[in-house]
């Protein structure tokens, strides 16, 4: 883990790196967050993520106090200063103190953190093996109430589905939206391959646009396969010859089975096995040096 966290501007050790109680991030979960790799000391998508919080921020009307390209000099010098080639980034930003009530004009300034850490979300073996997932009841946020495309600081809805896919011995969970469409798992969006044809929901299906999810897409069209955006179900699901996950903290993830129903032939898929390795190869190729 790294010593620092930047903190509106400093670099503060990370014991000391603290927030008001008044800040309505904490009070109302009023905030925006980024999740972002790097790795051999480069930053992986570094212009997509930063983009994505400040579209984010646009969306709940929060100003961010500083430019794109002072946020991204900071970013790679927490990542810099954390002495560590790989790791995971966290920078947040939340609407600032203020009086208790909702009213976010009544916040003083922002507050802007940077968190720079390692990150294994899942044991090794399920990336090797496979995962199992299951369905839960809690659906996926609606658009017209909370768009699932903010990277917000509400994260309840996804926090509950994690509960009840480890209740019923899951890592992970798949999410439907309100019409009972496969929207994207907890902290991942999901792909499922059919006579080699990749699938993933549309955004509008209610998942947040995913910067693996595109890189993935990238690189399978690369490979000459083509990937669909649709809407499936749980049954197509079922049915698929392989599944997968992808996120910044859980990357690329066979899944091999879903409620039960056993993928394929109950092993990682082989085009998913390519893309898992494809995947790795540009991590390792592309992003922006740390110096
Ligand atoms: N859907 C949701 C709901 C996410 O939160 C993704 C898809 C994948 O998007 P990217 O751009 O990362 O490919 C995410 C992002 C965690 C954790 O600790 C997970 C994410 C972000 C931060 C933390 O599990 N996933």
């Amino acid at each position: 883990m790294s010593k620092w966290v930047w903190l509106n501007g400093q670099l503060v050790e990370r014991e000391k790196a603290a927030i008001s109680v008044f800040d309505h991030g904490i009070l109302y979960g009023d905030g925006v967050f980024e999740g972002i790799r790097f790795y051999d000391r480069k930053v992986f998508k570094l212009d997509e993520h930063i983009d994505r919080l400040f579209n984010s921020a646009k969306i709940i009307m929060l100003e961010i106090p500083i430019s794109k390209d002072e946020l991204k000099k900071a970013v790679l010098l927490s990542c810099r200063e954390s002495g560590l080639a790989n790791g995971y980034i966290r920078p947040v930003v939340t609407r600032g103190s203020g009086a208790l009530g909702l009213a976010p004009w009544r916040c003083s300034n922002p507050n802007i953190f940077i968190i720079v850490d390692t990150l294994q979300l899942y044991p090794q073996e399920l990336y090797d093996n496979g995962m199992p997932i299951v369905t839960v009841a809690t659906r996926r946020n609606i658009p017209e109430a909370l768009n699932p495309m903010i990277k917000s600081l509400n994260y309840l809805n996804n926090i509950m589905a994690k509960i009840e896919a480890k209740n019923a011995g899951a890592e992970e969970a798949i999410m439907l939206n309100h019409d009972g469409y496969v929207a994207e798992c907890t902290g991942d969006n999901i792909f499922i391959i059919r006579n080699g044809v990749i699938y993933t929901p549309p955004v509008y299906a209610g998942s947040l646009p995913g910067i693996t999810m595109s890189t993935v897409i990238e690189l399978a069209a690369g490979m000459g396969i083509k990937t669909v955006e649709k809407m499936f179900t749980r049954a197509e699901v079922y049915t698929s010859d392989e599944c997968f996950l992808t996120g910044t903290a859980a990357e690329v993830v066979p899944v091999i089975s879903v409620d039960g129903r056993i993928i394929g032939d109950g092993a990682p898929g082989v085009l998913t096995r390519k893309l898992v390795d494809a995947f790795k190869d540009y991590t390792r190729k592309s992003g922006t040096p740390v110096e």
